[in-house]
């Protein structure tokens, strides 16, 4: 702040304690951030809101937050809510691609800017949003899929693959698979002989996993799980089977969580992806350029690396999620 407006500052604020006005009256409003979270199902998820709302107490942001629990109907009345709050600026992670150009519409009308953070949206007019901050899944399926063809690459006979696909719709599902198919689409050898959604939970994976040991047996010999948490339930469910996870079925998954280090330092998965939940400090950044009129980049993508468990466990104590 320069010295001319500290002056005019400091004479408003003179006149308003002799004429009895609260000094408060010329504090700096506090910037108002309304949030929509898609839900709590993964380790994933409770990490990407524990810097969301750590990183809105450190930068002085009023965060309005609101839990989905996983529906898009409830991500949509959140927002809805936030533009008859008049919030300053909306943010949210998409539960799902599709199905946002009306309530995005209602945000433009009450021109209240808003930033997509973790998950993309597929709408026709870009404009509708400002920026897009988060992972590049697409790459993430790639890194996965370059592991397993490197892993497998003296193997001669075929590879059967079994699938656990993150939440139909979702832009991670969607662009995991694809990413990793197009790796493994140059070798015939590789086969998804079965694949399916687990919903990005470790129930759901446990049980799909236990479907594909029925249906397979020992035909299995790799599990991609498009996450950390439905890869852990899948191992529950290979270990009940009597086999080994990481020996019997090798496990290639994605985030890179706590629990994915912890199965790997155990021995029962090969590798992880990762996906960093930490986008708080990045949002906050942005919600405050936003608001001193910054213009910001249309795509914000997190750097991120991959680990095999012979890595786990010198990197386990580096991990902040
Ligand atoms: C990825 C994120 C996904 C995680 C899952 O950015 O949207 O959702 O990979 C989470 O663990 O549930």
């Amino acid at each position: 702040m320069n010295a001319q407006r500290r002056h005019v500052i400091a004479g408003m604020a003179a006149a308003a304690m002799a004429g009895g006005l609260p000094l408060g009256a010329f504090a700096q409003k506090k910037v108002v951030l309304g949030f929509s979270q898609i839900g709590a199902e993964s380790e994933w998820r409770t990490a990407n809101t524990e810097s969301i709302k750590s990183a809105a107490k450190e930068h002085g942001i009023e965060l309005k937050f609101s839990d989905a629990q996983q529906k898009q109907e409830n991500q949509i009345k959140a927002i809805r809510s936030f533009i008859a709050q008049r919030v300053d600026v909306i943010a949210f992670s998409p539960v799902v691609e599709s199905g946002w150009e009306t309530v995005l519409r209602e945000a433009k009308a009450a021109k209240i800017p808003v930033i997509l953070t973790d998950r993309a949206v597929n709408v026709k007019d870009d404009s509708l949003w400002v920026s897009f901050m988060g992972s590049d899944f697409l790459e993430e399926g790639r890194k996965a899929g370059r592991w397993l063809t490197e892993k497998m690459k003296d193997v001669k006979g075929e590879v059967h693959i079994v699938e656990l696909q993150g939440t139909v719709g979702s832009a991670p599902a969607i662009d995991r698979k694809r990413g990793f198919e197009e790796i493994i689409k140059a070798d015939p050898k590789f086969k998804i002989i079965r694949s399916q959604t687990g919903d990005f939970t470790r129930a759901k994976g446990k049980e799909v996993m236990e479907a594909f040991l029925k249906a397979e047996g020992k035909k299995i010999n790799v599990l991609y799980a498009h996450n950390d948490d439905m890869a852990i339930g899948a191992i529950q469910a290979i270990e009940e089977a009597g086999l080994k996870p990481a020996k019997d079925i090798v496990i290639i998954s994605i985030d890179a969580v706590k629990g994915a280090f912890e199965a790997m330092m155990a021995g029962k998965l090969n590798v992880t992806v990762e996906c960093s939940p930490l986008l708080g400090p990045q949002l906050m950044q942005a919600v405050k350029d936003l608001k001193a009129g910054k213009t910001l980049p249309k795509r914000i993508v997190t750097e991120e690396g991959i680990f095999p468990m012979e890595v786990a466990a010198k990197e386990f104590p580096k991990r902040k999620y």
